[in-house]
């Protein structure tokens, strides 16, 4: 779909079934049971989300399944950042404890959202999101943040830190051609975000100045729960049994009308649909998931054929919710989602929003869970 057609509607249009929509997307077709009448859509079999993956074959009944978005173009591709963890450079202070350094660049870039379809963002290391920063708790960091962009800007981090380190408008407020050094503990443990704060706080955020910032539990802190913490903790053989995958749900405002016309998980509307994030049938999964997606109140993540513990804001480790196969998460709210399809069979099963409108305009994804030889 061109740029210019995506400039001539609005979401509501969309949503409300005119011209564009022919009868059907994806979501409408699984609801009808696979009864589309979107021209060339001939989806429809059975509960094991074929009829979607039919659907992602031909295009021609969604209309933002057309086409690719050019990765390479944007610099960033939405299944290298489920696992592309940013852990800085590690060095030793004198008192033993260790020092993670980041650095971070604020710069204005364009980026391709959806085929054809382009938003003018702000970027951390330009990408959106940012990187995902790792630490382990305790850890004491030091984030040189740059501002190359054109806005002043700041990294406003969720976590514990004095008032000098954080990052919101006046004081802490970057201009372009600046630099701050934000330094803090790694606390709380936990699944947490950083975004820009500078005001106005909706323009800064929805532009894409956002990331993933995870804490993982130090084990010798918790040796009440050193099972559950150890295998949290990147780079020991326990954490390797897992497949961790960071998913940052987004959406774009891309008139500039205060509602988004497009959503995602990792900026790229339907990206895991044409591309289903491969997992191995005999691994745990784990999910850190963050919601920063302005103008709306409310996102959420459900999961097909299968349910999941959940972890609310990661500071725990026992779950605050079990067996659950949706969760809802308001701006800056954010967990850790734990599940396996070790009983299941092999095959396609969906992830999406639950807003039925958020997963029609791109927030909709796959899972493509395969047996691999040991
Ligand atoms: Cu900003």
């Amino acid at each position: 779909m061109g740029q210019a057609l995506w400039r001539r509607i609005s979401r509501r249009m969309v949503i409300s079934g005119g011209a564009i929509s022919a009868g059907g997307t994806l979501l409408t077709a699984i609801a009808s049971g696979g009864k589309v009448t979107a021209q060339g859509t001939h989806a429809g079999h059975g509960p094991s989300g074929l009829a979607v993956t039919h659907g992602r074959h031909d295009a021609h009944g969604s209309m933002l399944a057309v086409g690719e978005v050019d990765s390479a173009r944007n610099g960033f591709d939405p299944t290298a950042m489920l696992t592309d963890w940013e852990t800085g450079t590690v060095s030793q202070l004198p008192d033993g404890r260790t020092l993670r350094s980041f650095e971070v660049i604020a710069q204005d870039k364009e980026i391709e959202i959806a085929p054809g379809l382009f938003f003018p963002a702000w970027t951390y290391n330009g990408r959106v999101p940012g990187p995902s920063l790792r630490a382990k708790e305790g850890d004491r960091l030091r984030i040189v943040f740059r501002n190359e962009g054109s806005h002043p800007h700041t990294m406003h981090f969720h976590g514990i830190h004095s008032a000098r380190m954080d990052g919101v408008s006046g004081a802490g407020e970057i201009a372009p051609g600046e630099a701050f050094t934000y330094e803090f503990d790694a606390l709380p443990f936990g699944c947490h975000l950083y975004h820009c704060h500078s005001l106005p706080l909706k323009r800064h955020i929805h532009k894409g100045m956002y990331g993933a910032f995870i804490i993982d539990p130090d084990p010798s802190r918790h040796p009440e729960h050193a099972a559950v913490a150890q295998p949290r903790l990147l780079g020991t053989p326990e954490n390797r049994e897992w497949q961790e995958f960071v998913m940052v749900m987004n959406g774009f405002d891309t008139d500039f009308d205060g509602e988004n016309e497009v959503y995602a998980v990792n900026t790229v509307a339907h990206h895991f649909m044409k591309h289903p994030i491969r997992v191995d049938r005999r691994r745990p999964i784990r999910v850190y998931l963050v919601n920063v997606v302005e103008f709306d109140p409310i996102n959420s993540f459900h999961l097909h054929g299968n349910f999941f513990d959940y972890y609310d804001h990661g500071t725990t480790l026992t779950p605050t919710l079990k067996t659950v196969d949706t969760v809802m998460q308001c701006q800056a709210q954010r967990g850790i989602l734990e599940f396996s399809y070790r009983d299941h069979e092999v095959g396609q099963y969906m992830f999406h929003a639950h807003q039925s409108e958020f997963a029609e305009l791109g927030w909709m994804s796959m899972f493509d869970v395969v047996e691999v030889a040991s």
